[in-house]
């Protein structure tokens, strides 16, 4: 999120902050009145589903809100032995890309697919940090179902930005680099010649949600932070924020910050596609993996794509323009009406919120600095501006919208979540958090119609808030209460992984979209056996395929022999059960492989090469009946 050094001065400062002017009391306990507001009694269900991200466990977590519990972590870019992801031989090929078996990402943000501005419960784009790559996960399944790698990028931290109706999915680049078609091996000081970023804008297909790099921007080598697209009357702009405009390649903070202000970038993207679509975008060959899973065949597949349309910004006048935003800022949220873009310079004392209409004056009046950066027209800073936030508090990261006239923005030096009114600039409220914020979520909060009610603060320090385990203590959430005038702590909970962004949604746009199994009739898997009668062991050449079924409480076959050193064991397991939540996990001693875990009516398929001689047991990992220790076999591995 921020530059080491910042973090390292800002802990220091954080640390004091926190030892000294932790509030006392109010940081101890809620009152009574506060945990009833949060309280769901056993057998009832959460008001909304929160979808957070996990940073660098690669995965996405869903919550339930207000109650803070855990309902499920969806595996997206990391291995997951819990659900057996990127171990079956049909997951895998998720996971693939230009670089290879890449099982691992840093996860930093959850967009929601959009109709009109607001969350249609669809789909849930993420990002990739590291090795740039997009994930949609479907809401039906709850399971990823499409990665698609970024070409010409490195870092995708500005990223999975939507537009009001999911046209696109953006993604910014957060290190420029030598674009994938050209030599890189190139002197790393010959950055301002040779480094460029590249925004990628994904388009959605309607109905199933299929991704496609439909073009890249190609931009001088600044490092794109966060993005928001448009909304209403800015529909069809997006706004990024940018560090790094001294195009330095070594970002200590005295190159990184030596510029009072970085730039805040608007892009006229419908003018972008116009551009496209009439054939001005160049073709670039360049290699991208892009890995969807098919629900029919139960089967991933890695395809390599190798072509990619460029528009270079430097060649067209009025599709980009660049707006001072003080000091490295990181946030840039656009309010629910479309007119209003916050940017939050996170070594700035101040908070800038420009004015759509007054951009497009600027424009149409060439309200330009003297001078262009790196050929592209720089808007004066009052021109667009609407006004600034005094005092608001320091280290000013993300704002959400509650719908009502209101911002909410985090302040991870201060540690507290400041509400102030986005007309007149006043901060209305302002509480602690326990500590050091970074983003926070209101449910429909970076939409057109936000649904307010809650808050949720993402902490990145823990500190004394629980019982302590080691080294390590897991970060933390924090709801509040934001239906009244000041904002009331109501419960905190901890958090899987880094917790970046999160989205909520209420529940009922999910709930009764659930796939409850898989009709085992409608199973293509190749390797499936729909009945016991047609379980197999088939060998070909050194591979055996054994073809089993697992139903309550048993596998068949549940001997099996004929298994020789130097063979490539494949276990293809259907499980033949038709009811909800009956799951059967598949394990064998040894395996690098680790577990299946197969749903009602799937096929998945194990891969194992064993290593010794001698008698393997295998059994049922996921408890299934009274009989369930009973699910078990052995395999007999014999020399060659
Ligand atoms: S970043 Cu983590 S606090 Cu990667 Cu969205 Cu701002």
């Amino acid at each position: 999120m921020v530059t080491k050094k910042l973090i390292a001065g800002v802990l220091t400062v954080v640390v004091l902050v926190a030892a000294s002017c932790k509030p006392k009391g109010l940081g101890n306990a809620v009152s009574a009145d506060a945990a009833t507001k949060a309280y769901v009694a056993p057998g009832k269900y959460d008001e909304f589903y929160n979808f957070v991200s996990g940073g660098f466990s690669g995965q996405l977590s869903v919550y339930g809100l207000p109650s803070g519990r855990l309902l499920r972590v969806i595996p997206v870019f990391s291995v997951d032995p819990e659900k057996g992801w990127g171990y079956s031989e049909e997951t895998k090929p998720m996971l693939n890309t230009s670089h290879g078996f890449v099982p691992w990402d840093d996860l930093h943000h959850v967009e929601m697919s959009m109709t009109d501005g607001t969350a249609d419960g669809k789909w849930v784009f993420v990002n990739g940090n590291n090795t740039p790559r997009l994930a949609r996960v479907d809401l039906k399944t709850f399971r990823t179902a499409e990665i698609l790698e970024l070409p010409n990028s490195a870092g995708n931290h500005s990223s999975p930005f939507s537009t009001e109706n999911s046209e696109y999915i953006v993604a910014g680049t957060r290190f420029s680099v030598p674009p994938d078609d050209v030599n890189g091996d190139v002197p790393i000081s010959s950055y301002k010649e040779n480094f460029k970023g590249h925004i990628s804008f994904v388009s959605v297909d309607k109905t199933n949600g299929e991704m496609k790099v439909a073009f890249q921007l190609k931009t001088p080598g600044v490092n794109f932070d966060l993005s928001h697209a448009g909304k209403g009357k800015s529909h069809d702009w997006f706004f990024f924020s940018t560090y790094n405009t001294e195009q330095a390649n070594t970002l200590l903070e005295v190159n990184a910050s030596q510029r009072d202000k970085d730039f805040i970038m608007a892009v006229n993207w419908k003018k972008a596609e116009e551009y496209v679509k009439s054939g001005k975008g160049k073709k670039q060959q360049v290699k991208f993996a892009h890995n969807k899973y098919d629900e029919a065949t139960h089967t991933a597949k890695s395809e390599m794509e190798n072509e990619v349309t460029v528009l270079d910004i430097t060649e067209f006048p009025d599709l980009v323009y660049f707006i001072p935003c003080p000091k490295s800022p990181h946030g840039c949220d656009v309010d629910p009406t479309g007119e209003y873009i916050v940017g939050s310079g996170k070594l700035a004392a101040l908070l800038p919120v420009f004015s759509f209409d007054k951009i497009q004056k600027a424009i149409a009046n060439k309200a330009f600095e003297p001078e262009k950066y790196s050929g592209i027209p720089v808007i004066k800073y009052e021109a667009a501006l609407y006004g600034e936030v005094q005092k608001p508090g320091l280290g000013p990261l993300h704002t959400e919208f509650d719908g009502k006239g209101n911002a909410y923005t985090s302040f991870f030096v201060s540690s507290e979540v400041v509400k102030w009114n986005i007309k007149d600039l006043k901060v209305l409220d302002r509480q602690p958090t326990y500590y050091s914020v970074g983003h926070l979520m209101i449910p429909g909060g970076d939409s057109k119609k936000p649904f307010g009610k809650y808050l949720v603060a993402y902490n990145k320090i823990t500190k004394d808030r629980y019982l302590p385990t080691g080294p390590e203590l897991s970060q933390s959430a924090q709801l509040f209460d934001i239906s009244g005038d000041k904002m009331q702590l109501i419960l905190d909970y901890p958090t899987i992984g880094e917790p970046h962004y999160a989205q909520a949604v209420p529940a009922d746009l999910i709930r009764e979209k659930q796939l409850k199994i898989f009709d085992i009739n409608a199973n293509k898997n190749p390797y499936v056996t729909k009945g016991e009668a047609d379980t197999k062991v088939v060998r070909q050449g050194n591979q055996v395929h054994v073809y089993l079924t697992a139903v309550r409480s048993h596998f068949a076959p549940d001997n099996i022999e004929g298994v020789q050193m130097g063979d490539e064991v494949f276990f293809h397991v259907t499980n033949l059960e038709q009811d909800w939540d009956v799951p059967h996990g598949f394990g064998v001693k040894g395996a690098a492989n680790g577990e299946l875990l197969i749903m009602p009516g799937e096929t998945l398929t194990l891969k194992w090469i064993p290593d010794r001689v001698g008698i393997f047991p295998i059994y049922c990992t996921d408890f299934c009946s009274a009989l369930h220790q009973e699910m078990s076999g052995y395999v007999r591995v014999s020399p060659k």
